[in-house]
């Protein structure tokens, strides 16, 4: 793939050595990994040169399965696989495209150290690893362990994602770590957490194609997961789909209904039809008395929730609220599923609640084409949430039980103590540790916070406060890598081995079919280099490559919820097309597409679920009369990635979006401010004033407008309010105004 590479004649002791400082105090250069292990050297031996061989796409959740066709070892293609249980031979622009990527020039292909004059410079992967060590064991001495964090991603492999929480957390004594599924799921994570007892998404792709009546709620398929769409068109019995979001998407225009709600107005409208549901007696009074917990006072708290009101704040007509309710009492089967327009929201968790009571009261739980189901966004959010040792203790465990402490220092080898006894910073907390100088170091993985978080200015200017940055990234060129102070250069999706968890719990396989360019290393390559350098190689002794760690994990699972002790080794994901959790040792056979609850059994200790709520709140920044509009953010296009760090590196997928930045404005609301069609405008909030081209559109209502997240200005608009629970950014409201950029001119003229 890379011709680069193929020139590269540094031996290979200078590209992976490092002078090790020996007993006696001699240094010596040693080889810190073999040749050919992960990350170097060619494909591995036991993938035939000339095959096929599939493994998982590395963008979203859906975890599409691609044939990568290799030559002389080295990838030259790729197909959607049709024999896959998720894709079934279709895949999006972006995983057609998902080779192309990798050969664009601005990789990172050595370690780049910032120098006197403040300049990035290329270094030796021994001195960025001594810089790494010094700086932030220097700021820990002078400030204390806690004053390292780092921030990390849904979209490195599991095993590597294991291995950094490790490392941080046990061997370089770092309490305070996140990741950018905060961002993203940590919404349904709580939710589910709360009602079930784990989190549990419980659904199998086969969902979709199995329910009569699907509601989506703030979930645009069509986009963001084109091929779960796919799944939704396979359906036989021709089903009612209802859209509830504020816009009118792809999906929405493809739904039997839509429900235009005014944003943030969701949780009224649930509790309304839990209302309706109850006193019509459309509910399913056995599944509630067998398996469920709170229900009297949910009726009771319900009476607070009369359709006018339900009316009144979501906009909606009484018609539709009692329609809305009825498709759900006619169907047989009922699927409810969401995506940000739930999770980013100032009462996301509840929100998400509001969505399994529905589920809980109807008894759409644990049968075919039924659910509560939060679908996931990013390749690897599940394996983030069961493994990253950030928000919960390695295998869903618990950091402050005692108990799980001492199980998994016990399957790790470790005294028990260096696991900290205390739940780390979310993400937010982090940046206010920042803020108040009790962070002073950060690292920042796979992931483009200062293009993507919250207030973005507010975080460039924090970044800067930092004593020490390191960004460990596939591209030198992120708006984060421009304020590193050390650049570590990654391998990327194709170029490692490892697993990946899907939306739907299923474990698939990335694999090595290209070589990472330049001195590129797979990000599990430098954290072990990185627990060498920093002294606590010792802790990690048995974790000498993906599949050893996967070995770890599965015992690190074993007896939870997501115990996989029954999935053998990687051959075994191979041969199955993945597998989902749980798959304990010793289960019957199972199928290849499964789902959670047939049994009624919730994880609680009383195995019942619980129906949770709470009155709703109105939005932190609703407009005035200064900013009158709101503004919506989400996924623009299928072929953008989030801050398009890979997706801007194709010319196929350039040719399918605007490359330059626009926002969606109704006609009222354009004829109102003056505003013409493509004409330039400045979109202004009380923290920021960016410039974009006016898409003038029915797809938003009055008083909306919609930027996609994929341009890097967005974030200088957005407010910083959280979901007090999940701590997720509520990044689809704020208050904002459109203006015209100087006078109107005609493309034709
Ligand atoms: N092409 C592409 N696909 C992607 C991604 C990508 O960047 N590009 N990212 C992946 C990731 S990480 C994620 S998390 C998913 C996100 O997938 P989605 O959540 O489906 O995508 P979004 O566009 O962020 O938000 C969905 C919808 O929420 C609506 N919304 C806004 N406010 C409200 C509200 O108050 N109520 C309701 N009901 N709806 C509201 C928006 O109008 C929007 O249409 O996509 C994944 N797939
Ligand atoms: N306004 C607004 N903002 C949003 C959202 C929104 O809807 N509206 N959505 C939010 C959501 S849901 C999400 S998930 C976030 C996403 O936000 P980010 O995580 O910041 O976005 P990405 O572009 O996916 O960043 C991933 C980074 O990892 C790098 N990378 C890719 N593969 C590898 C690898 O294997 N190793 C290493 N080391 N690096 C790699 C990429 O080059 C890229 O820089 O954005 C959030 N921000
Ligand atoms: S839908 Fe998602 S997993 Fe499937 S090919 Fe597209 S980006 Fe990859
Ligand atoms: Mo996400």
């Amino acid at each position: 793939m890379n011709k680069r590479d193929a020139n590269d004649k540094t031996p290979l002791s200078e590209r992976l050595g490092a002078l090790i400082r020996q007993r006696d105090g001699k240094l010596t250069r040693e080889l810190l990994l073999a040749p050919g292990q992960f990350g170097l050297g060619k494909v591995p031996a036991n993938r035939l040169p000339d095959a096929t061989t599939t493994m998982v796409c590395g963008y979203c959740s859906t975890g599409c399965g691609l044939n990568v066709h290799l030559k002389g070892g080295e990838a030259i293609g790729l197909t959607p696989a049709t024999d896959y249980p998720v894709n079934l031979g279709a895949a999006c622009p972006k995983g057609w495209e998902a080779l192309t990527v990798l050969s664009a020039g601005d990789r990172a292909t050595t370690p780049l150290a910032r120098n006197a004059l403040g300049r990035l410079e290329p270094v030796d992967w021994e001195t960025a690893l001594r810089i790494f060590c010094d700086r932030f064991q220097a700021i820990q001495r002078a400030h204390g362990p806690e004053s390292v964090a780092f921030l990390s991603t849904g979209q490195i492999a599991t095993e590597e994602m294991a291995l950094l929480g490790s490392l941080a957390k046990f061997g370089m004594g770092i309490v305070h770590g996140d990741g950018n599924t905060r961002q993203c799921m940590a919404t349904a994570v709580v939710a589910y957490k709360q009602a079930f007892g784990f989190d549990a998404p419980p659904y199998t792709y086969r969902d979709f194609e199995e329910s009569d009546v699907l509601v989506l709620v703030g979930a645009n398929l069509c986009v963001a997961h084109p091929i779960l769409w796919e799944r939704v068109c396979r359906n036989p019995h021709d089903p009612r789909i209802v859209v509830v979001d504020p816009r009118t998407t792809e999906t929405a225009m493809a739904a039997t209904t839509h429900l235009a709600i005014r944003p943030k107005s969701d949780l009224t409208l649930f509790y309304g039809v839990a209302r309706i549901l109850i006193r019509e007696g459309w509910i399913d009074g056995d599944f509630i008395d067998a398996h469920t917990t709170g229900f009297e006072e949910f009726k009771e708290f319900l009476f607070d929730y009369p359709i006018h009101r339900v009316t009144k704040f979501t906009g909606l007509s009484e018609r539709q609220v009692i329609e809305f309710a009825r498709a759900i009492h006619e169907g047989r089967r009922v699927s409810f599923w969401w995506t940000m327009g739930v999770n980013q929201s100032h009462e996301g968790v509840r929100t998400a609640q509001s969505l399994i009571n529905l589920a809980l009261l109807t008894g759409n739980i644990g049968r075919p084409g039924t659910g509560a189901n939060s679908i996931t966004g990013q390749c690897n959010a599940m394996g983030s949430r069961l493994f990253s040792n950030t928000t919960n203790l390695l295998g869903g465990h618990d950091f402050l039980n005692p108990d799980h402490r001492r199980k998994v220092a016990a399957i790790l080898g470790i005294d028990a103590a260096r696991i900290p006894d205390r739940n780390s910073w979310a993400y937010p907390e982090i940046v206010e540790g920042i803020r108040d100088g009790k962070i002073k170091g950060l690292w920042v993985i796979a992931t483009n916070p200062a293009h993507s978080w919250i207030d973005q200015g507010d975080l460039h200017e924090l970044l800067g406060r930092l004593d020490f940055l390191v960004v460990q990234d596939m591209y030198a060129t992120t708006e984060t890598a421009q304020h590193a102070d050390l650049l570590l250069p990654a391998a990327a999706w194709g170029e490692k081995d490892g697993t990946l968890i899907n939306s739907e719990r299923r474990i698939g396989l990335v694999k090595k079919v290209a070589r990472a360019p330049g001195q590129a290393l797979a990000d599990f390559v430098i954290f072990k280099l990185i627990a060498r350098a920093w002294g606590c190689e010792a802790m990690f002794q048995d974790w000498t490559d993906p599949e050893a760690v996967f070995q770890i994990l599965k015992e690190l699972s074993r007896g939870q919820p997501c115990d996989i002790t029954g999935i053998e080794d990687y051959r075994m994901l191979d041969a199955r097309g993945g597998l989902q959790w749980p798959y304990p040792a010793g289960a019957a056979p199972a199928g290849i597409e499964r789902r959670l609850f047939e049994d009624g059994m919730f994880y609680h200790p009383d195995r019942r679920a619980k129906f949770l709520f709470e009155p709703t709140r109105p939005m932190p920044e609703p407009p005035d009369h200064q900013f009158p509009l709101l503004l919506l953010t989400g996924r623009g296009s299928v072929a953008q990635w989030h801050t398009q760090t890979r997706t801007k590196k194709s010319a196929v997928l350039r040719k399918l979006y605007p490359q330059e930045v626009y926002v969606e404005i109704n006609p009222e609301d354009a004829r109102r401010c003056g505003i013409r069609p493509n004409q330039m405008v400045s979109v202004e909030s009380p923290r920021g004033k960016i410039k974009a081209k006016a898409a003038v559109t029915y797809a938003v209502r009055p008083g909306q407008v919609f930027l996609p997240m994929h341009y890097e200005v967005v974030n200088q608009l957005t407010h910083p309010s959280f979901d007090p629970y999940s701590k997720q950014p509520s990044y689809k409201a704020c208050a904002v105004r459109v203006r015209p950029l100087g006078p109107w001119k005609s493309l034709h003229p």
